[in-house]
């Protein structure tokens, strides 16, 4: 008989995280999903899960596992997490803040860039041979622009220090300001759509912050107003964008996150005023090595009997 702890993978996690996972633990990997009875059988053992920041840890599967100690998340977001069903149980939950901040500003930047200057668009120009029947329609400036943030943690923060060497005006809303940062603040989404030319959301997803970018937002930010989602799918209320591209109330979005990934509503994609790419914030090759490298620290830590080196706020 094995003395590692048994551990429940619940997403399709990278080889340079289920290697070390292996080593350490027994890993059953997604056995709720792929083999739900053998899963009845070694539920009772399982002491450990190991997610994405996508990944649904509800209070229904913790209580199929009575000696589960610890949620170990590969990623910043654990909105799919049952933060408080974990800790009435007495379960920590840990994520994988920081390595990829700079990785979801530099995509920030790059899908303002993108959907502004029309890239994608620029480019099958030259690709589909459309180059010597004439030039591309003109584009937007985005350098002096002004910057909207739904979000000022680590993230937005990198966001606007990038900005700010575009010449970006910027300011934020959040639950609260943040003293000591030179931006403006705005107390609503509405209120800093308004003021912006460029919105950008950038907060964690859950139950506070559904669909915050609603239809009157997207009125507010404008028919010359680009919306960025970095975030989770759930902040915006992807019909009512629809709607707004398709009516002109805005001019585009830049997305890397929907309601309901992988698929992508066909309304969504049959669009020319988006840019679209399948949630690659984080997708570098470091920052996927140093996020798995934290997932599994925390889980070492927590079977040494070491504090976290990184449990969700809830957890401290
Ligand atoms: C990844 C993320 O998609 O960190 C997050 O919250 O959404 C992403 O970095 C994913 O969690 C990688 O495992």
């Amino acid at each position: 008989m094995s003395s590692k702890p048994d551990l429940l993978t619940v997403a399709r996690l990278a080889p340079f995280l289920m290697e070390p996972l292996q080593r350490a633990f027994t890993v059953h990997d997604r056995l709720h999903e792929q083999d739900p009875a053998a899963f009845e059988r070694i539920a009772p053992r399982i002491r450990a899960i190991c997610g994405s920041g996508e990944s649904k840890v509800g209070a229904e599967l913790m209580a199929r596992l009575p000696a589960l100690e610890i949620v170990s998340i590969m990623g910043v977001g654990y909105d799919g997490v049952d933060v408080t069903a974990a800790k009435a149980r007495g379960v920590m939950v840990a994520h994988t803040p920081e390595v990829l901040n700079d990785d979801v500003a530099d995509l920030a930047l790059a899908l303002m860039l993108n959907i502004a200057r029309r890239i994608p668009q620029a480019e099958r120009h030259v690709r589909d041979g459309q180059w010597p029947a004439g030039p591309m329609p003109l584009a937007s400036k985005m350098s002096g622009a002004r910057l909207g943030l739904v979000g000022m943690g680590r993230i937005g923060q990198a966001i606007a220090l990038r900005a700010l060497a575009f010449g970006m005006p910027i300011a934020y809303t959040a639950r609260s300001a943040k003293p000591g940062l030179p931006y403006a603040f705005h107390a609503t989404p509405q209120a800093l759509a308004a003021a912006s030319d460029f919105l950008v959301v950038i907060t964690p997803g859950g139950a506070a912050t559904r669909k915050l970018i609603d239809a009157g937002v997207l009125r507010a930010l404008g028919p010359n107003g680009y919306l960025i989602n970095v975030a989770r799918g759930s902040v915006v209320d992807e019909a009512a964008l629809i709607e707004a591209l398709k009516q002109g109330t805005i001019a585009g979005a830049a997305l890397d996150v929907f309601e309901n990934e992988p698929n992508v509503p066909a309304a969504l994609r049959a669009l020319d005023n988006v840019v679209l790419v399948p949630h690659i914030g984080s997708a570098t090759t470091q920052t996927r090595h140093a996020m798995a490298a934290r997932a599994f620290d925390n889980l070492q830590a927590h079977f040494a009997g070491q504090p976290l080196p990184s449990a969700v706020p809830e957890c401290r």
